[in-house]
């Protein structure tokens, strides 16, 4: 079904033809306009260009073109559905798919939606300063496209809890609203939603790390057997793409510029010449892998094998998987923390190791990255330095190892040794004045800031000193 664009909220579900959902959707919008309007993007702008959805087919789905953010239209949109889909796992299997909340599931469907749900407005409250600082109009546009769909990702969970949850779904929409990324008093829900990003690098680290835990606890609901969940999951996935684009890229320019630097003036101390040291660069990654691993909740845990048991969360491209996608009996590999403070292997239960299967897939995406920052290293010539993922127990607070004392190198070490390490492991208090002391606007069409090297290409075509933002 093709997107109403006429509709106060454009939508792909026919809302005119609920009443009542599109009333009280019509009565959320002002709550979440206020919202954008005091937790939203703080830098004033005239227009931004944007892409909005425009269908969401496979081919030609978003249109680009100057938007007032304000005036962004955060709709809801779902993939298409397929009247043969049918559940591809757990007790279930082989039924078809659910189009309404079964009574007994809607509790834990209520609160997977809520907790995903939480994320998506609490990621733009961490960002709604960066635009004070961006490094080139380039960057500020991909910052603000990024918030517009995490606006609109919000808006995808909360026309869930409307549509199929009732009263108690109204009183949730309303409270994501009410949380607040670093608040004392009500914070979000998942650790991670309440750390800052308080600078670019910090940017572009959770775009690479905790962007992908969203691609891939996305994934899992995709799968899931409550259908409207599982479209607007799928439509979300593709929105993803970009912002992990803006990750990976970003990251990918920072090395480079600091290679550049290494290489010019021979030394790998750059930040005398406005760059940033490969071993900052590090420790923003351990930050921020580390509490992205978090989001994947403990190694073993009940609540995961009833989400797959019945039908409500699946395993990343479950189809793919060649078993039973039952996994009653089935065992798999987790490494723990054994007698003595060893690291060891030891076999559990499939079903409960289900946070820990996903978390495996997503380590193996984040090598990539590494991978491909080490490439540039290479290719500038740097050699003997590399990037590297930190040991998974290293800096946890969920899970088996959370107050583990675990190298980046994944030793297990005293308390002495733990705290003797942190300033090389972590940032420190002057790497991050270094960082911000680098984060200065650069506002002037195909301009760039010395700290990190020009994009290689520009947004939908267009060159890199095209206005991507107008004040
Ligand atoms: N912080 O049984 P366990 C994204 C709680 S990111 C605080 O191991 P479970 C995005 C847990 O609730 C993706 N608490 O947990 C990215 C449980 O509490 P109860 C977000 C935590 O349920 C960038 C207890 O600890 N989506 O989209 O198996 C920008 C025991 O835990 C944390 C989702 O996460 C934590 N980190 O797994 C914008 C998908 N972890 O029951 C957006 C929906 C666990 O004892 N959520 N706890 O009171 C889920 O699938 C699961 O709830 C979790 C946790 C994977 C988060």
């Amino acid at each position: 079904m093709a997107i109403d664009y006429t509709e106060r909220i454009p939508n792909n579900v026919d809302l005119a033809g609920d009443r009542r959902l599109q009333r009280a959707l019509e009565s959320w919008q002002p709550a979440f306009l206020r919202w954008w309007g005091e937790m939203g993007p703080t830098l004033p702008t005239q227009d931004v260009y944007l892409r909005t959805a425009t269908d969401v087919g496979r081919a030609g789905w978003a249109h680009f073109g100057r938007v007032k953010l304000p005036e962004y239209r955060w709709g809801i949109f779902l993939a298409e559905r397929n009247p043969d889909r049918q559940i591809a796992f757990g007790q279930h299997r082989g039924e078809p798919v659910w189009q309404q909340v079964p009574g007994e599931h809607r509790s834990s469907l209520q609160r997977l939606i809520v907790i995903q749900g939480d994320t998506e407005p609490a990621s733009v409250e961490q960002q709604r300063r960066l635009g004070l600082t961006a490094p080139s109009l380039y960057d500020l546009r991909n910052l603000f496209q990024v918030n517009v769909e995490e606006g609109r990702h919000l808006w995808a969970m909360v026309y869930l809890l409307h549509a199929y949850f009732g009263r108690a779904g109204r009183d949730e929409a309303e409270a994501l609203l009410l949380r607040n990324s670093g608040s004392e008093d009500s914070p979000r829900i998942l650790g991670a939603f309440n750390e800052e990003t308080p600078d670019w690098l910090s940017f572009f680290m959770f775009t690479y790390f905790t962007d992908r835990d969203g691609k891939y606890q996305l994934g899992t609901l995709k799968e899931s057997a409550f259908d409207p969940l599982s479209r607007t999951c799928e439509f979300m996935l593709k929105e993803e793409a970009h912002h992990m684009f803006v990750g990976t890229t970003g990251v990918d320019r920072v090395v480079e510029r600091t290679a550049t630097l290494m290489r010019e003036r021979d030394t790998d101390d750059v930040a005398a010449f406005g760059g940033i040291p490969l071993a900052v660069i590090q420790k923003y990654l351990n930050f921020h892998y580390s509490v992205s691993l978090d989001l994947f909740g403990g190694e073993t845990s009940t609540n995961v094998a009833n989400y797959f048991t019945t039908g409500l969360k699946g395993r990343w491209q479950e189809e793919r998987r060649d078993d039973d996608h039952v996994l009653t009996g089935a065992v798999t590999q987790v490494e723990q923390l054994g007698e003595g403070g060893r690291l060891v292997r030891a076999e559990l239960p499939a079903l409960t190791a289900l946070n820990h299967d996903l978390r495996v897939q997503y380590i193996a995406d984040c090598e990539t990255g590494i991978t491909r920052w080490n490439r540039i290293l290479a290719g500038q010539g740097i050699t003997g330095l590399v990037l590297r993922l930190p040991h998974v127990g290293f800096n946890r607070k969920v899970g088996m190892f959370a107050g583990c004392q675990i190298t980046p190198g994944g030793q297990v070490v005293d308390e002495a040794t733990w705290a003797a390490g942190q300033a090389s492991w972590l940032p420190t208090p002057a790497d991050k004045a270094h960082v911000e002391s680098l984060m200065r606007p650069v506002y002037e069409p195909g301009k760039i800031a010395a700290w990190l090297a020009p994009p290689r290409n520009g947004i939908n075509g267009q060159p890199l000193d095209y206005e991507y933002v107008r004040f």
